[in-house]
């Protein structure tokens, strides 16, 4: 089995759902995860193990899911050295707003990388994590070439209208 490189994480099992398809994005990568449930909340201990062991175990970016007071992603990223991408989950009467301020509103020096609200959320974290990775993986880079060359297949310009070069808008 092939040592993963991304921790997938999340504060509860109810949040499962949404952070598998981050999970589902990176197998599209090859890109090998794991996935577990931890709460810096309710098992602190637990949270503060894995975040120290993570690099050394082969773990090269932290994705990590939580709803409600969303403090799981800071947590991590105040004990490892990775990166970290935060996903705010909805659930609670407040629709993920309180997960989202709580997770992107990081004191200077802390950062988590936030992405949206929810299973947009998850799937971005994977394509993320994949940029990230593929910046010292050329593996993972082609597999990104190809599937942002894929992405411009899907325009349907209207008949007549051709893209002409870059550069700023013609007046
Ligand atoms: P339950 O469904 O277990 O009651 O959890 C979880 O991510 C979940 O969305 C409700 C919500 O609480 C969140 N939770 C956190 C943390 N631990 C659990 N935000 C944490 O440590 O940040």
């Amino acid at each position: 089995m092939t040592a993963a490189r991304v921790g997938i994480v999340m504060g509860s099992d109810s949040d499962m759902a949404a952070m598998r398809l981050c999970g589902e994005v990176l197998d599209e990568y090859g890109i090998a995860w794991e996935i577990g449930v931890m709460s810096a909340h309710r098992a602190p201990e637990a949270v503060q193990a894995y975040a120290r062991q993570a690099e050394g175990r082969g773990l090269r970016v932290l994705v990590a899911g939580a709803g409600a007071a969303a403090h799981l992603p800071g947590v991590l990223a105040s004990l490892t050295g990775l990166p970290v991408i935060g996903v705010p989950l909805a659930g609670t009467p407040l629709a993920g707003m309180d997960a989202l301020l709580s997770i992107v509103q990081m004191p200077p020096g802390v950062p988590v990388a936030t992405v949206a609200i929810g299973e947009m959320g998850a799937r971005n974290a994977g394509h993320l994590a994949a940029r990230i990775l593929a910046l010292s993986d050329p593996d993972v880079a082609t597999a990104l070439r190809a599937r942002r060359a894929a992405m411009g297949t899907r325009v349907s310009l209207p008949e007549g209208f051709e893209i002409t070069g870059g550069g700023p808008a013609e007046d």
